[in-house]
C-alpha cells in the first residue's frame, strides 16, 4: 500500500546516502531543506502559472519589515507534511525538532508592525488570494540581545547563509534606482518634461521567498529587494570606491527602532529604494493598460514608511509613461492605501524638506505639487490655523508623512476599534472631516497556523479531538470549545498540555540561559518591545512591592509566581535600557533572597524573538498587557497569548479592549484609566504623581526605597528611574494605575487558587480567540478595500 511516510523515508534517505557523509543533524537538515524547497517549487510554479493565466486583481504589501521568523517547521505544517515528516524521522532515529533548532530565523523586523506583515502574507496564501509581500532584504536583521552586568548589549547579525537560503536572486528582474542629480526643465515633443541629470543610480535585485498558503495550495511571494552596485554611469566615477560603498549600506541592515523616526538619510533611502523598485516592477510587468492599474493592483502601504510610493507612482505615471497630472493622481489615489500603526508623536514619520530635496530632487517637486493642490482644494473653505496646519503635508521645512499618505491614498486604516476612533476624533480629526469615506477600521490578526497549529501542537491536538478539524479552516469555530468549558476531563488535558508546555520552555530556558524555573509556579509572562507607555517599568515596581510585603508581613506568603520578561530596547533608547538593567538588578536581588525566592521568580529571557516566542505563548498563564490607555494602537501580542489559553491582566487599550469585549471582562483581569481619562489628563496638564506618592504609603514607601538606589544599580540608573517618575511627572501614568494594577494581581492569585475554574476561564478565551486570526483581517481587507478574487485551489 502507498505510504507518504514509506516515500518520504526512501527519498530522504537516498539523498543523505548521495551527500555520502556523516549522518550529522546539520546534513538532516539540509536534506530535509531541499526535499522541502521542491514540494514548494511544485506548488510555487502552479501558482504563477494560474495567475498568469487568470489575469486577477493582485495586492501589493510593501511594508518596511517581515518579521517571518523561522520557515522550515512553518512550510511543512503549512504543507500538511508535519506529521508524516515528523514521524519518518522518528523512525530514521532522527528528531525534526532538533533539526529546526538549526535554522537561524530572518529577524527581518523589530515587532509588530513587522510581524503582523508575516501573519498577513501567511494569511493572504492560505486564503487563496494573489497578494504578495514587498520589502526589504537586510544582510543584518534585528541585533542580538545580550545582557552584560545587567545592560542590554547588542550585536549585529547575519542571517543569510551561504548555502541553503530561504530566497531565490532574481538577477533578470532588476532594475535601477535614482538618487541626487539636478533637476532640468527641458522641451519635449508635446511640452515641457522635467529631467533629472546625473543621478547616481543604484540596482535593485530582487530575491524572491515563496510564502505557502494552508494545505499548499497557493504559494504567493514574498519579494525582497538588494541594493547593488549599478552598471549605469553616475556623475562620481572618480569615487567608485566611495560609491561602492554606500550602495552596500543601503540593504546592510535594518534599523532597530521601533516606534522613532530617526530622520536619517540611509533610512530614507531605504524607503525610497522598495517604493521605487517594487513600483517598477508592478509597472513594467503589468498586462494592462497603464489606465486599468486600479482595476489590476492594489498597493498597501505599512504605516508611513513606504509613503514615498505616492509620489513615486506620480513620477512613474508622469515622466515614464507620459500621463497628466490630473491623470497620473487619479490613478495613484485609487492604487494606494495606507494603514496607520501609532499615534506616538515621535514615531510619525516627518523628513527634513531639504533632506528630500537633495537626495529625491524630482520627488520633491511632485510632493510640493501634492501639498499646493490640495492647500488650494481648501481655500473655499473657513479653517482656522489648528485645522491648516494639521492638514499640511509641508510646513515650516518638514514634510510629514502620515498627512501625505492620507491624502494620497484611497482608504486609511486604524488597527483596533479604539485606534481608528481616536485617529478619526483626534490626532486625524480634520483629514476625516475632508475625506469622510475613507477611515475605516481593521483589527489586527495573528496566524493561527503558527500561533496554534506550530507553536502549540499539543493543545491543536486537543481541539481537534474535541470539535473536529474545521476550526483550523475556519478559525471562528473556536467558539464551539464553549461546549467544553466545563467538561471535566477536557479541562484536565488542558491542565496537561500547558504543563507539558511549560516544561518545553523550561528545558529550552536550561539549555539556552542556564535558569532553573518552577514548573509549578504562575507564569506571568510580560513580552515585546522595551518602551515606556508599555509600562514595563509597573510590572517590576510590583513585583518590588511584593518583596517587600513578603519581608515585612509573616502572613503573607502568596502562591508561587515566575515573572518572565522579554524584549529589547531601541539602541538609542535610554530610558527603555535604564528598565532593562534595572529588572536585572530587581532580578538578583529577589532571585538571590531565600525567603523572597519561594515565592517569587523574576526571569528575562535573553534577546526575545519569534523563535523564543513560541516557546514562551503557550506556556502562559497570565498575558500582561498593561500599556498606558490610548498609547497601544492595537497590540497583537495579547492575541497570541489568548489563543494559547492564557488570561490576559491589561488596560483597555487597543484590542486588548476587544478582548474583553470577546471574551467577557469577568474571564479577564481588567484595570486603570480608560483612554479618555488619560487624554483628558495630557490636554489639562492636570496629572501630579506627588499626589499619589502622598496617598499611598506603599507607594511612598516604594519610591523611598528607589531614591535610596535599594532597587537600582548606580547613580544613573536610579536618576532614570527616579527622574521620570517624578520630575518628569510620569508621562506613562505608572503611579496613577498602580494601585488598580496590583489589585488585578490579587485578583488573578484568588482565581488561580481554583484551578478547574481557571482552566475553564483560559479555555473561554481559546473560545473566544478565533476572530483575532488575520484571516479574518485579511478577508475583511479583501471586501473593503482591495477587491480580491480567490484562485481555485488545485491542492
Ligand atoms: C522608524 C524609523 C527608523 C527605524 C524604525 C522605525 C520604526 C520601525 C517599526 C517605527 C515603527 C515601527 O513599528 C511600530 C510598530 O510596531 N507598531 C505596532 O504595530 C502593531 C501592528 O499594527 C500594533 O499591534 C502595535 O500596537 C503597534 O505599536
Amino acid at each position: 500500500m502507498f505510504s507518504y511516510k514509506e516515500e518520504f523515508k526512501k527519498s530522504f534517505v537516498t539523498r543523505m546516502e548521495r551527500k555520502g557523509m556523516e549522518k550529522t543533524a546539520e546534513l538532516a537538515y539540509e536534506t530535509l531543506w531541499e526535499m522541502t524547497q521542491e514540494w514548494i517549487q511544485k506548488r510555487w510554479n502552479r501558482t504563477n502559472q494560474l495567475y498568469r493565466d487568470n489575469n486577477e486583481k493582485k495586492l501589493y504589501y510593501f511594508s518596511i519589515e517581515f518579521l517571518i521568523g523561522r520557515v522550515l517547521g512553518q512550510n511543512l505544517i503549512n504543507l500538511n507534511f508535519y506529521d508524516t515528516v515528523k514521524e519518518g524521522l522518528d523512525e530514521l532515529g532522527l528528531q525534526l525538532s532538533e533539526i529546526e533548532e538549526l535554522e537561524t530565523e530572518p529577524g527581518l523586523g523589530n515587532g509588530g508592525l513587522g510581524r503582523l506583515a508575516a501573519c498577513f502574507v501567511d494569511s493572504l496564501a492560505s486564503l487563496g488570494l494573489p497578494g504578495h509581500g514587498y520589502g526589504l532584504r537586510y544582510k543584518g536583521g534585528l541585533f542580538t540581545q545580550h545582557f552584560v552586568n545587567g545592560y542590554q548589549t547588542e550585536q549585529p547579525t547575519q542571517w543569510i547563509q551561504q548555502e541553503h537560503n530561504v530566497d531565490i536572486r532574481r538577477e533578470e528582474l532588476a532594475v535601477d534606482i535614482s538618487y541626487y542629480g539636478e533637476i532640468q526643465v527641458v522641451m519635449g515633443l508635446d511640452g515641457l518634461k522635467v529631467n533629472v541629470e546625473n543621478p547616481e543610480w543604484v540596482k535593485a535585485i530582487p530575491y524572491d521567498m515563496p510564502v505557502v498558503g494552508a494545505n499548499g495550495g497557493t504559494v504567493n511571494t514574498l519579494r525582497l529587494w538588494q541594493a547593488e552596485v549599478s552598471d549605469r554611469p553616475f556623475p562620481g566615477r572618480e569615487d567608485y570606491a566611495v560609491y561602492e560603498h554606500e550602495t552596500a549600506k543601503i540593504t546592510d541592515r535594518l534599523y532597530p527602532d521601533d516606534s522613532l523616526e530617526a530622520g536619517k538619510i540611509l533610512r530614507l533611502k531605504q524607503q525610497y529604494f522598495l517604493c521605487s523598485a517594487s513600483l517598477q516592477t508592478i509597472l513594467n510587468n503589468r498586462s494592462f493598460s497603464i489606465e486599468a492599474l486600479p482595476e489590476n493592483a492594489a498597493i498597501q502601504i505599512n504605516d508611513t514608511h513606504p509613503a514615498l510610493a505616492i509620489p513615486e507612482l506620480m513620477r512613474l505615471l508622469i515622466d515614464d509613461h507620459a500621463l497628466s497630472w490630473d491623470q497620473a493622481w487619479d490613478i495613484t489615489t485609487r492604487t494606494i492605501s495606507y494603514t496607520n500603526h501609532t499615534i506616538l508623536e515621535e514615531a510619525m514619520g516627518k523628513w527634513d524638506s531639504r533632506l528630500i530635496q537633495s537626495l529625491l530632487p524630482r520627488i520633491y517637486l511632485i510632493i510640493e505639487e501634492i501639498d499646493r493642490r490640495f492647500k488650494k482644494s481648501l481655500q473655499q473653505q473657513e479653517l482656522d490655523e489648528e485645522a491648516l496646519h494639521k492638514l499640511s503635508i509641508i510646513e515650516n521645512g518638514t514634510i510629514k508623512m502620515a498627512v501625505l499618505a492620507v491624502v494620497g491614498s484611497y482608504k486609511v486604516n486604524g488597527v483596533a476599534k479604539l485606534h481608528t476612533e481616536i485617529l478619526k476624533k483626534r490626532e486625524m480629526k480634520e483629514l476625516n472631516e475632508q475625506f469622510p469615506n475613507k477611515f475605516h477600521n481593521k483589527t489586527n490578526g495573528i496566524t493561527h497556523r503558527r500561533w496554534l497549529l506550530k507553536a502549540n501542537h499539543e493543545l491543536s491536538g486537543l481541539i481537534t479531538e474535541a470539535i473536529g478539524p474545521r476550526w483550523i479552516k475556519e478559525p471562528e469555530r473556536l467558539s464551539e470549545l464553549h461546549y467544553f468549558a466545563q467538561n471535566h476531563s477536557f479541562l484536565q488535558d488542558f491542565q496537561a498540555i500547558k504543563s507539558l508546555k511549560k516544561e518545553h520552555l523550561i528545558h529550552h530556558l536550561q539549555r539556552n540561559q542556564n535558569v532553573v524555573v518552577d514548573p509549578d509556579s504562575i507564569f506571568d509572562i510580560h513580552i515585546k518591545r522595551f518602551h515606556g507607555y508599555k509600562r514595563q517599568l509597573m510590572n517590576i515596581l510590583h513585583i518590588q512591592m511584593l518583596y517587600d510585603r513578603i519581608k515585612r508581613d509573616p502572613t503573607y506568603r502568596p502562591y508561587p509566581r515566575t515573572f518572565f520578561f522579554g524584549g529589547k530596547a531601541a539602541p538609542s533608547y535610554h530610558f527603555a535600557k535604564q528598565v532593562i538593567k534595572m529588572i536585572n538588578t530587581v532580578a538578583s536581588k529577589v532571585n538571590s533572597d531565600p525567603l523572597a525566592r519561594k515565592h517569587l521568580h523574576v526571569v528575562f529571557v535573553e534577546n526575545y524573538n519569534v523563535t523564543q516566542a513560541e516557546y514562551l505563548i503557550p506556556a502562559a498563564d497570565v498575558s500582561e498587557q498593561i500599556s498606558t490607555a490610548s498609547k497601544e494602537a492595537s497590540g497583537t501580542g495579547n492575541m497570541k497569548l489568548m489563543m494559547n489559553g492564557a488570561l490576559t491582566i491589561g488596560t483597555f487599550d487597543g484590542a486588548n479592549v476587544e478582548i474583553f469585549e470577546e471574551v467577557g471582562q469577568e474571564n479577564a483581569f481588567v484595570f486603570g484609566m480608560r483612554a479618555e481619562q488619560v487624554m483628558q489628563y495630557e490636554k489639562e496638564k492636570s496629572y501630579n504623581p506627588k499626589e499619589i506618592i502622598d496617598s499611598d504609603s506603599e507607594i511612598a514607601q516604594l519610591m523611598e526605597e528607589l531614591i535610596k538606589g535599594e532597587w537600582t544599580d548606580g547613580k544613573n540608573n536610579v536618576d532614570f528611574i527616579v527622574g521620570q517618575l517624578m520630575e518628569d511627572s510620569d508621562p506613562y501614568f505608572v503611579l496613577k494605575d498602580f494601585r488598580s494594577y496590583s489589585k488585578a494581581h490579587e485578583q488573578i492569585l484568588k482565581a488561580y487558587a481554583h484551578p478547574e475554574k481557571w482552566a475553564e476561564m483560559c479555555v473561554k478565551n481559546i473560545a473566544a480567540s478565533g476572530i483575532f486570526s488575520s484571516d479574518r483581517t485579511i478577508q475583511q481587507y479583501s471586501n473593503d478595500v482591495w477587491h480580491l478574487t480567490k484562485i481555485p485551489s488545485i491542492y
